[in-house]
């Protein structure tokens, strides 16, 4: 009953292991370089933690996700396209994957499509909004790992429910915020929530 559900689903750090591929890659590229476990991982932007680790890590990291490959490769999270599949199969719900690019744009936008086609099908490529201001989304849910999703639209729509993740595991979270802990977490009662 009532209007349709509107659910956005970040890319990075929910459906696909952004983290675990950077990782693995860094290690390949860089095997003699110091390197943050993801047990230590703290703070949304790993370029800035290699940075303080060592002043030049810092675009040795960049270079990792600006080279061609690396957003296809990445691994799909536990339960994620499934979860997304089940979803967008529900009565009265329409799903949105909701996904910032980076701004070397030579690889990652092309590298996002082809990542949605090969886990989710061709069709699910009409869900795709790539944009690096969420803000201007209008949705009831926003399911994302970034603790802070800021832009120009003060008052965004959606609800923020904060998708743990490595680097935001141990951030006290506002009273006000929910978290997903994964995909086994309970995600139906949390859009059953936001139902009339
Ligand atoms: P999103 O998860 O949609 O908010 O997109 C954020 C993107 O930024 C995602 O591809 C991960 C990537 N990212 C992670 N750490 C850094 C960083 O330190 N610098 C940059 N430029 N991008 C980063």
């Amino acid at each position: 009953s009532g209007k349709r559900l509107r659910v956005l689903v970040d890319m990075d750090g929910v459906l696909a292991d952004f983290e675990g591929g950077f990782l693995k890659k860094y290690r390949a590229r860089y095997p003699d370089e110091p390197f943050i476990t993801l047990d230590d991982r703290r703070g949304f932007w790993v370029s800035t933690q290699y940075g303080q680790l060592r002043g030049d890590l810092c675009q040795k990291a960049i270079s990792i996700w600006q080279s061609k490959g690396f957003f296809i490769d990445l691994e799909p999270l536990p339960g994620g396209v499934e979860a997304v599949k089940e979803m967008a199969k529900m009565d009265n719900t329409d799903v949105f994957i909701c996904t910032s690019p980076i701004m070397h744009y030579k690889h990652c936008p092309y590298e996002k499509y082809a990542w949605v086609e090969k886990h989710l099908g061709h069709d699910f490529l009409e869900q795709v909004i790539l944009t690096r201001d969420k803000t201007l989304i209008a949705g009831d849910l926003l399911i994302d790992d970034k603790p802070d999703i800021l832009g120009v639209e003060p008052k965004p729509t959606w609800e923020h429910i904060l998708f743990t993740a490595c680097h935001n595991r141990l951030l006290p979270t506002r009273s006000s915020q929910r978290r997903l802990l994964s995909w086994s977490d309970d995600w139906r009662a949390i859009l059953d929530s936001k139902r009339q």
